[in-house]
């Protein structure tokens, strides 16, 4: 770590985490305090663009005033009931949210991940109480490269080393099957057993490899054939992050379960929500599942402001244009060292090809060091995915950053 160009400030709460925080993550050294818009400002008073949106949970842009607003209102008024009791903005929520993405039925949780817990279990349920599946023998499908969360059953099926290694043992009944082959479900699907598919429609984590077109029609067509549930993970490709408002819009494909979350509260608490219909999520009874804080007056306001924000202010066509310049713009750099530009809107990804097999971290420190944060994943891909609200003038500007940030390489 560069830490002798580091103010005095930085290098202070850099060491604090060091010395006191677990050591499960490995950070840019950049120590932010303030989020406007595209805009994080540092302790130093620095701006930088934000290239990574905390990992699309903030495609509304830092502080939204009108998801702030519903934020602080809220938090004067009520916050918590727990499910124990009825709130007066459950009901409301629930409402609005089904209603926007057509469902007959929501279940709020908090993070990602427990959302794809749900999913998980509602599928299963499904599989023994519809479909007639044995007990204990339910099937999950899942992708090779998935990513779906930390907990200890989710990383039971990754096939990323670093993210299951030494944490078995592991849950069983799920099945890997390759990344964007259809045929591959197929033959998977040939298992009776089988209650559901989990897939993301763009792969995040992997570093945003898209599949090919026809892949979630595909897929929507096999879990049909086979009486196999469809289950969408759109926590990082959902709220027009991609150009729709969900990835699987590009395809005109409705999954079984959606599962939502990151910007589902505009980064400003955990919101996750798995949505279904009624002969899926009245599976689940009373007493069966649930979570203290899921579905609480302070998240089901912050959750319909942050919806509402993403239509009023058109951010899926907006995320689609950007999207578009921004990969136009960076191909035109021509830059020996970037080996493949992809994404869809606004989740994009730059291969680096470099002699140096830490480039990708260095590009990504001289980026901070000219305004723009964005952080490698796997080694050599950045994923470039700015808030949604990015003009014109500023994605054009970023690029010029990028570009500067390529020569010191
Ligand atoms: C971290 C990546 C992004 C997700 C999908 C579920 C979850 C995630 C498709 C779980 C979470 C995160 C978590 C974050 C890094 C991050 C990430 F690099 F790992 F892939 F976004 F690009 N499904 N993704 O992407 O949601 O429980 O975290 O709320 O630091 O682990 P969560």
């Amino acid at each position: 770590m560069l830490t002798h160009t580091l103010s005095e400030q930085t290098s202070h709460y850099l060491h604090l985490e060091e010395q006191y925080g677990a050591h499960n993550y490995h950070p840019l050294p950049v120590v932010l305090e303030k989020g406007e818009g595209v805009f994080l400002y540092d302790v130093d008073g620095n701006r930088y663009f934000d290239f990574l949106s905390g990992y699309s949970a903030v495609n509304q842009g830092h502080c939204h005033p009108r998801i702030v607003d519903a934020l602080v209102k809220q938090a004067q008024k009520l916050t918590l009931t727990s499910r124990a009791f009825h709130s007066n903005l459950l009901g409301e929520y629930a409402q609005y949210i089904t209603g926007y993405f057509g469902y007959d039925k929501v279940l709020p949780m908090n993070t990602g991940v427990e959302a794809v817990e749900t999913a998980i279990k509602l599928a299963r349920r499904w599989g023994y109480a519809v479909k007639g599946i044995p007990d204990k023998q339910a099937r999950i499908v899942v992708c090779e490269g998935n990513f779906h969360g930390r907990t200890s059953t989710v990383i039971s099926f990754s096939t990323d080393p670093s993210a299951y290694g030494s944490f078995g043992p592991y849950m069983p009944g799920f099945e890997v099957v390759a990344y964007n082959s259809a045929t591959a479900i197929e033959q998977a699907f040939q298992d009776k057993n089988v209650a559901a598919i989990l897939v993301e429609p763009i792969q995040g984590e992997a570093g945003v490899l898209v599949p090919d077109d026809g892949y979630l029609a595909a897929i929507r067509n096999l879990c049909t054939e086979y009486n196999v549930l469809f289950i969408a993970d759109e926590i990082q490709t959902g709220l027009a992050r991609t150009g729709k408002m969900l990835a699987c819009d590009h395809e005109n494909v409705r999954p079984d379960i959606l599962i939502l979350g990151k910007a589902l509260s505009g980064g400003t608490l955990p919101v996750s929500a798995v949505l279904a219909d009624d002969d899926i999520m009245l599976n689940i009874k009373p007493g069966e599942h649930g979570s203290t804080y899921g579905g609480n007056p302070l998240a089901c306001a912050v959750a319909i402001a942050s919806l509402q924000v993403l239509k009023d202010e058109n951010m899926m066509a907006n995320a689609e244009l950007m999207g578009q310049l921004l990969r136009q713009e960076l191909a035109k750099l021509q830059s020996p060292f970037i080996k493949q530009i992809r994404g869809k809107g606004l989740l994009n990804a730059i291969i680096i090809e470099h002699a140096n097999s830490d480039a990708a971290w260095q590009l990504c420190l001289a980026m901070k060091e000219n305004g723009l944060l964005a952080k490698p994943t796997h080694g050599d891909k950045i994923r470039l995915a700015p808030p949604l609200l990015i003009t014109e003038e500023e994605v054009k500007e970023s690029v010029a950053i990028i570009e500067t940030s390529l020569k010191t390489l």
